[in-house]
């Protein structure tokens, strides 16, 4: 197929034409009176309109060929700003900065308006989001399905260096990459009762509510495929119940509408604590149920036999989050088109694959059958009879394994039997999905779980959040790496040159100015950018360890004190994430942190030898600024904790080294760029096993580290904390008396890596060799990968281009 964006002849006239039309026509402004909403608004639509034309053809093809369909399930989606990377991917990214230049506007400035598309948590919310950009680049047919939160991730403000939450409001302005269909809706049933009615089963559910499609294109490479993001909203289906009002039952009256009000209203911001919460479930069932009904209205319109479902239809579900879709898909197949209960189960896991994210136990979600009987009446019976199914198939299955145990539904067990296929997300965690979640289910279905390891775009991860090595690669190697990326290994030959390398460090060196700029702007804290870049962004949570970073933060800073003359290399500590609002420990970390700083920054002593910065609201815009400005990667999970990360990966590919423990895909970002150019330290995930069941595992590691000594008793002292000394008692017991993920046993090793890298650093154009080594070996990181790995070995997809 031929729909390159060439033909579109694209010129700056004609988008400038375009502009202006918008500007006039869509925004009601003139040039004179425009503000940069405005601006921004004229420009996104010019630009949608260009996303059309690809977006039509791609339907057309799918359509016309009968090409067998993925429907991408997840309760998130974390895409971030849209514009740039629309106009890179349309390959206009250069002539809308020089039309918007003629305008007398900022390009920059106009894409820093737009508000990030916070919906979702992180990694897995992220994921998504590179997925859905990978398969519109490789032509794969697709939809994502999601929810339209009114009110995204929440945003975060420290107020006396404590975390403090504010909503976030993202649809407060028009969001212009949407098109709403008010036409495409479905009705989502909620509690009620299962009747018998000429023998069969019936649902009367109890409450309604109908679910909305909004629709937003998303734009491949080079604009030649383009698939869609369809997320729900929920709309009462009574405007009113006149009715009750007029019996002046007013509160009762407005029930519907309030039930669709909160449904799609906000999304839930714990990314592994979950909650027995009923309206979590609703909105679970809400997404799962809208794109299932979707998704079988399609395929009817051209297919009369339910049979072949699995032939032109996969769906994949993003972690157990919408694993009703097992169940809701046999309802709808044996209640609303009289299949048989067998068949129904064998067409379901056809269609069904199963990602896994987390072996975290606090994670793994559980419905209470009370609550989940009370919601989804007629899906508890389902289930009931898929797990007696399941046990009288496989004998062999133990008494303790199932889907329901000690009256809860365990929604990893339900989406592992649905699907054909089981996914984890790096090599190590797959193994650890295959001998620690799911041994038993394992055995009964050899070959059922694989590996995917994660990946993650190149266009906006490279290509667009970093100008400077862009350019850079694509002068030495030419184009072609962005939809290509093991061309990176090209630059092997280069570096062994000076001049490359120097360069390399020039591009660097630009991204670190430009944080240090906005920095000073936004932190009020100057920085050099001469200084070691070492940076931690991810979600605040123990196991992730952002503790592990400031103790060590700490015994730095107290060396350089000891010895301020010495030959110390200025490092710039800088960390960036959120905490579950619940999560008491993740704010107390943060707090540390916060108040660290204000002791370190404003020390004379140490000075530009140290500074600690902390932004608040992190999110993917913030992500893009950090990572191409970044030396030093912190990957420093508890090994065998952290099923792949991402970020890790961005990092890497940007230049920055790793210093990292054996856990998730660290263990490959090891493999592809060689020992000599990573900073591993750390206990291995089954040592990590081995060292907790000895109970005084971190007596000893403190006891035998002076340095975390003297660091534990500076906190416990009231260090960091002057106006409230025992503020971090607590904190300070928890390493000594319940240091489940190991802080103290790795302490010493991370200690002793970091000044490994304090000496690599110190020989500057040894530190370049390791950090391109980094980027030309990151090949293997693209979501591209990932997605032609899903399509040949779980979805049975080919590209459609
Ligand atoms: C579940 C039930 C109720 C409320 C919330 C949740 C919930 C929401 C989000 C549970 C988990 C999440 C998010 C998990 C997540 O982001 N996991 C990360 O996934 C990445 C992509 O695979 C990995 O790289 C990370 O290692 C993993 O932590």
């Amino acid at each position: 197929m031929e729909n390159e964006l060439s033909n579109l002849a694209l010129t700056p006239a004609s988008l400038e034409t375009s502009i202006r039309r918008h500007l006039t026509y869509t925004m009601g402004k003139d040039a004179e009176h425009a503000s940069i909403y405005d601006w921004r608004m004229a420009l996104s639509y010019a630009v949608r309109d260009l996303i059309v034309g690809p977006w039509f053809a791609s339907t057309q093809q799918t359509y016309g060929t009968d090409h067998k369909r993925v429907y991408y399930l997840s309760m998130e989606f974390l895409i971030g700003r849209i514009l740039e990377d629309a106009t890179i991917n349309l390959g206009l990214r250069d002539v809308a900065e020089e039309v918007m230049g003629r305008f007398g506007q900022d390009f920059r400035a106009i894409v820093e308006d737009e508000p990030d598309a916070a919906l979702g948590n992180g990694g897995l919310g992220r994921l998504a989001a590179c997925f859905m950009e990978s398969m519109a680049t490789l032509g794969c047919p697709a939809f994502g399905y999601g929810i339209r939160y009114e009110h995204g991730l929440f945003r975060q403000r420290f107020e006396g260096g404590r975390q403090v939450e504010t909503p976030e409001d993202w649809l407060k302005q028009t969001h212009p990459w949407e098109f709403a269909r008010p036409e495409s809706a479905y009705t989502i049933g909620f509690k009620g009762q299962v009747e018998t009615r000429g023998g069969k089963e019936v649902w009367v559910p109890g409450e309604s509510v109908f679910a909305t499609a909004y629709d937003t294109p998303v734009v491949g490479w080079k604009g030649r495929w383009a698939n869609t993001l369809r997320l729900w909203g929920a709309q009462p289906t009574t405007m009113f119940d006149l009715e009750r009002f007029n019996r002046g039952d007013y509160a009762a009256a407005a029930e519907p509408e309030t039930l669709a009000r909160t449904l799609s209203r906000v999304l839930y911001p714990d990314d592994t604590t979950y909650q027995g919460k009923e309206l979590r479930l609703k909105q679970e069932f809400f997404l799962t149920s809208a794109a299932l009904q979707d998704i079988l209205r399609r395929f009817l319109q051209t297919h009369k036999d339910l049979r072949l479902l699995p032939s032109k239809v996969a769906i994949q579900m993003n972690d157990t989050h919408p694993a009703i879709a097992g169940p809701e898909l046999i309802r709808l197949l044996v209640d609303d088109h009289g299949l048989p209960f067998d068949k129904a189960l064998e067409i379901t896991q056809g269609c069904l694959g199963y990602t896994n994210h987390t072996l975290l136990p606090e994670a793994l979600e559980k419905w209470a059958t009370y609550t989940f009987g009370n919601v989804l009446p007629r899906h508890m019976q389902i289930v009931e009879r898929i797990d007696s199914w399941h046990r009288i198939k496989y004998p062999a299955r133990p008494h303790y394994v199932g889907i329901v145990k000690h009256h809860e539904v365990r929604m990893g067990e339900l989406a592992f039997i649905t699907s054909h296929q089981v996914n984890g997300v790096s090599a190590l965690h797959s193994d650890l999905v295959k001998k620690n979640l799911f041994p038993e289910l394992n055995a009964l279905h050899p070959g059922r779980i694989i590996n995917q390891t994660n990946g993650v775009t190149p266009r906006r991860w490279l290509k667009m959040c970093n100008r400077p090595l862009s350019g850079l690669i694509s002068g030495s190697i030419g184009d072609g790496w962005e939809d290509n990326l093991d061309r990176l290994r090209e630059l092997e030959k280069p570096i062994k040159s000076k001049a490359f390398r120097d360069d390399f460090a020039k591009a660097k060196r630009v991204n670190k100015a430009a944080l240090s700029n906005w920095i000073g702007e936004t932190q009020g804290i100057s920085v050099s950018p001469d200084a070691l870049f070492d940076v931690q962004i991810k979600r605040i949570h123990e196991y992730k360890r952002q503790l592990l970073n400031i103790l060590q933060t700490v015994a730095h800073w107290d060396r350089i004190r000891q010895n301020p003359n010495a030959n110390w290399v200025p490092r710039v500590k800088i960390f960036g994430g959120k905490a579950a609002p619940g999560y008491a420990v993740a704010k107390e970390i943060i707090r540390l942190i916060n108040d660290v700083a204000e002791v370190v920054n404003n020390d004379p002593v140490t000075g530009d030898l140290l500074k600690i910065v902390y932004p608040a609201n992190y999110n993917v815009s913030m992500a893009e600024r950090l990572i191409p400005a970044s030396d030093l990667s912190e990957q420093i999970s508890t090994a065998g904790k952290e099923a792949s990360g991402t970020g890790n990966m961005k990092f890497m590919m940007n230049g920055a080294v790793t210093i990292g423990t054996l856990d998730g895909a660290n263990v490959e970002i090891l493999q592809e760029v060689g020992e000599e150019n990573f900073f591993l330290f750390g206990l291995t995930a089954e040592e990590v096993t081995k060292r907790r069941a000895d109970p005084d595992h971190a007596r000893k590691a403190i006891e035998s580290s002076q340095a975390l000594m003297d660091v534990l008793q500076m906190i416990a002292e009231g260090t960091f904390s002057p106006d409230q000394k025992d503020r971090y008692h607590d904190l300070v017991h928890r390493v000594w008396h319940h240091d489940y993920f190991l802080v103290a046993s790795d302490f010493a090793a991370y200690d002793k890596a970091q000044m490994r890298v304090d000496a690599v650093f110190n020989d500057p154009d040894e530190w370049a060799r390791m950090a391109a080594m980094n980027t030309a070996r990151s090949g293997f990181f693209s979501s591209d990968r990932t997605i032609r790995s899903y399509m040949s070995e779980i979805w049975g997809v080919t590209s459609a281009l």
